[in-house]
């Protein structure tokens, strides 16, 4: 068997993906995955179409691992969000031509079911305290027994994870990224306010987790994840940034708030500081930057003998075919943590059909051979590329702050 084409489909069905469709000789037999990388969509998509598809041409499509070692050892060049992205886009297409072949789902390729679903968690973001009670409400009515919450915080102009329209930034130019405003002391203060808020009128049953998407410095992070002791999260998720992972040594020695990190990771040697000196426990790497299924079972098996669980990263800016990887790994690895998930706008399952069902506060892997995910070429192209970017963080002073 050979590879024969490999298509690279740009498509914004409300926001920006980048898939990619591996084509067998075998009649009718071809693989998708999915190569989104929020912001540098393109970079990624010329990655592929120039450099690795002419690599992938006339392989057999059955050795994964060796396209692995070939697209990232064989380059020289390694690793960054880019290759990485790109390199999971072919990894998950190739899993899933190898699922379609044996006539498995995935999960059975990677050992089978440890477990039937995945446990699952939303979120939840509001302009105040009150706001966000609400939404939790109506995350436990609809069966979510963990959830992630965000909160505006008075002071700073635009606060991530708060919808828009209640706490975004200003354009500084049409079509160039928002820009927020963003001050340590003031966030620092209103988060453990949130937090005992919610204990005090939701309970103590609901799993809470937070986000700080990488805004604080060592001891900024010590100080809330200490603070945040008495509230008993889940998780609090990404304190620092991920270049120094020493400085994870002081917010662990300050408390006992359970740590998760690592969507900013692209290869195993990451995330192994982390996981090697048991400083976090959840490694959320993003599949889908992380090189794929292949990359993330070693990542998986590293967490597994240092007691780390996994809570792989699962936004609305990767599409269906990785959020289907998560789960498929996820009701396979015996250290499973808790999957990341979004409900998808119609237009995305029209041409991404195959997302994870949501039901009874989890994602349940499909039953179909492979990923279970298909791309509709003809409705991606009633969706073409819109430039879209991330938005800018500055402090008051108008110094970057990291987003
Ligand atoms: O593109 C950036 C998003 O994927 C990221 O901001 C989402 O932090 C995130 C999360 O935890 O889902
Ligand atoms: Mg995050």
């Amino acid at each position: 068997m050979k590879i024969t084409e490999v298509r690279v489909i740009v498509t914004c069905p409300g926001r920006n993906y980048v898939l990619v469709k591996i084509v067998t000789d075998e009649p009718g037999l071809y693989g998708v995955g999915d190569a989104t990388l929020n912001g540098r969509e393109l970079a990624v998509a010329s990655a592929l179409q120039e450099h690795i598809a002419p690599l992938l041409i006339g392989r057999d499509p059955d050795r994964i691992e060796d396209t692995w070692q070939y697209l990232f050892r064989g380059a020289y060049w390694r690793g960054g969000p880019v290759l990485m992205t790109a390199l999971a886009g072919v990894d998950l297409a190739l899993w899933d031509i190898k699922g379609k072949r044996a006539g498995l789902p995935l999960y059975s390729l990677l050992g089978g079911k440890t477990r039937e679903g995945a446990l699952a968690y939303t979120h939840v973001g509001g302009r105040d305290f009150a706001e966000v009670e609400d939404g939790v409400r109506a995350a436990m009515a609809r069966g979510f027994r963990v959830v992630r919450v965000q909160v505006a915080v008075p002071g700073n102009r635009g606060t991530y994870g708060v919808a828009a329209g209640s706490a975004k930034g200003d354009f500084p130019r049409e079509g160039l990224p928002p820009e927020e405003v963003w001050e340590p002391s003031p966030y620092l203060r209103t988060i453990p306010r949130l937090l005992a808020h919610l204990r005090e009128t939701v309970g103590e049953e609901l799993e809470l987790l937070h986000d700080v998407h990488e805004r604080l410095n060592p001891v900024q992070a010590a100080r809330l994840a200490k603070e945040l002791e008495p509230y008993h999260l889940f998780f609090l998720e990404d304190p620092l940034r991920p270049e120094h992972k020493e400085s994870f040594r002081l917010v662990r020695a300050a408390s006992a708030t359970p740590l998760a990190m690592g969507e900013l990771f692209h290869t195993r040697w990451d995330c192994l500081p982390l996981i090697q000196e048991q400083l976090i426990d959840f490694i959320r790497c993003d599949i889908g930057h992380l090189g794929g299924v292949t990359e993330a079972r070693k990542v998986a098996a590293l967490a597994e003998t240092f007691q780390v669980q996994t809570a792989w990263h699962g936004p609305g800016d990767i599409a269906p075919p990785t959020h289907a990887a998560n789960v498929h790994l996820d009701v396979s690895l015996p250290n499973f943590g808790v999957q990341e998930m979004v409900f998808f706008p119609e237009a995305v399952h029209e041409v991404i059909p195959g997302a994870p069902e949501y039901r009874d506060g989890a994602l349940w892997p499909s039953e179909s051979p492979g990923l279970g995910c298909d791309i509709n070429e003809e409705a991606a192209a009633k969706y073409p590329y819109r430039r879209a970017y991330l938005p800018t963080t500055r402090r008051a002073d108008g110094s970057v702050h990291d987003w």
